[in-house]
């Protein structure tokens, strides 16, 4: 197996791709094909300020790296949930502040216990019936709202990558959840002005590809899921596709790259039409469609 731009070992073969590369050239490949993505989807401009959400993982890290390296103006925010399972929290905060520093870059962390009373778990744990995950998001959802708004970011990233894309499509597809397949793009416009711009850079990423960046690259990252992703339907999800995958090199990246193109050009059935008109909560001013409080500001007071 040799690079196919220098002819040395190589320590990737993409066979979605047909060739290999080696450690140097991989590292070059792989900005290039994120860089690819950011001007492809209009995702953000050179001069704009990008926050991205840091979990301590591959994709996140390695994402950061990506965008410091092609000379984006990326801050990091870490949300410490408060899951003591294996001190996972506590670990991953540790890999993303280590990260910051030897990046030289900023990194803002939110500890939601701290900021707001209790953690996920125990959150969780009081609104009996409702999962761990549930109350995450929206937890999530809002304070990296907040953050890219009062920071006055022009977009906010996370490090979702193509094996996360397909697992959420397929998930929807079998659903046919057409409210979330409207919304399941690499570009979330900013629908309101308190809403910021979303965009995940690695979507045209396989996971293997991250993890082999990280590797490389030499980044430090936590190994471990969260526990709570333990058994989620979407991780099965994810064999089925490295089945499919394995079968018929392409399979995956072809799946979401149609669907995309499918939307682009209309092709999609049409979302749910009852879309409730927005307004502001009483309490946090975040945007909802609820009536006075928003779902966060409910969490606290039940
Ligand atoms: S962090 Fe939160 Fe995930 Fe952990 S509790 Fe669930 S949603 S699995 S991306
Ligand atoms: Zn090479
Ligand atoms: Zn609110």
């Amino acid at each position: 197996m040799k690079c196919k731009r220098c002819g040395q070992p190589a320590v990737i073969n993409m066979r979605q791709h047909r060739f290999s590369l080696c450690g140097e050239h991989f590292l070059e490949w792989v900005p290039q094909q994120v860089q690819r993505s950011i001007e492809h989807y209009h995702m953000f401009a050179p001069d704009e300020r990008v926050l991205i959400a840091v979990s301590g993982g591959k994709d996140s890290l390695g994402l950061w790296d990506i965008l410091l390296q092609l000379g984006y103006q990326a801050q990091g925010i870490y949300i410490h949930l408060g899951v003591p399972d294996g001190g996972y929290s506590d670990v991953s905060q540790r890999k993303a502040e280590q990260f910051a520093v030897q990046a030289g870059a900023t990194l803002q962390v939110v500890n939601v216990r701290a900021e707001y009373g209790q953690t996920i778990p125990e959150l969780a744990r009081r609104r009996r019936g409702r999962s761990a995950c549930g109350t995450c998001g929206v937890v999530k959802r809002h304070i990296l709202n907040q953050a890219a708004c009062d920071g006055g970011f022009a977009a906010l990233a996370t490090g979702h990558n193509l094996d996360d894309e397909v697992a959420v499509l397929f998930q929807n597809t079998l659903h046919w959840s057409t409210g979330y397949l409207q919304r399941q793009a690499p570009v979330l416009p900013a629908s309101h002005p308190r809403l910021s711009r979303k965009v995940k850079p690695l979507v045209r990423m396989y996971e293997r590809e991250m993890a082999a960046y990280a590797l490389v690259r030499g980044i430090d990252y936590i190994y471990e899921e969260c526990p709570y992703s333990r058994g989620a339907t979407s991780l099965f999800y994810k064999t089925l596709f490295d089945q499919l995958e394995a079968a018929s090199p392409g399979a995956k990246q072809q799946f979401y790259l149609s669907f995309l193109q499918a939307r682009e050009e209309g092709r999609l059935l049409p979302a749910d039409a009852d879309r409730a008109e927005m307004g502001e909560c009483s309490r946090c001013g975040q945007p909802t469609t609820a009536p006075d409080l928003c779902v966060f500001c409910r969490l606290w007071d039940a």
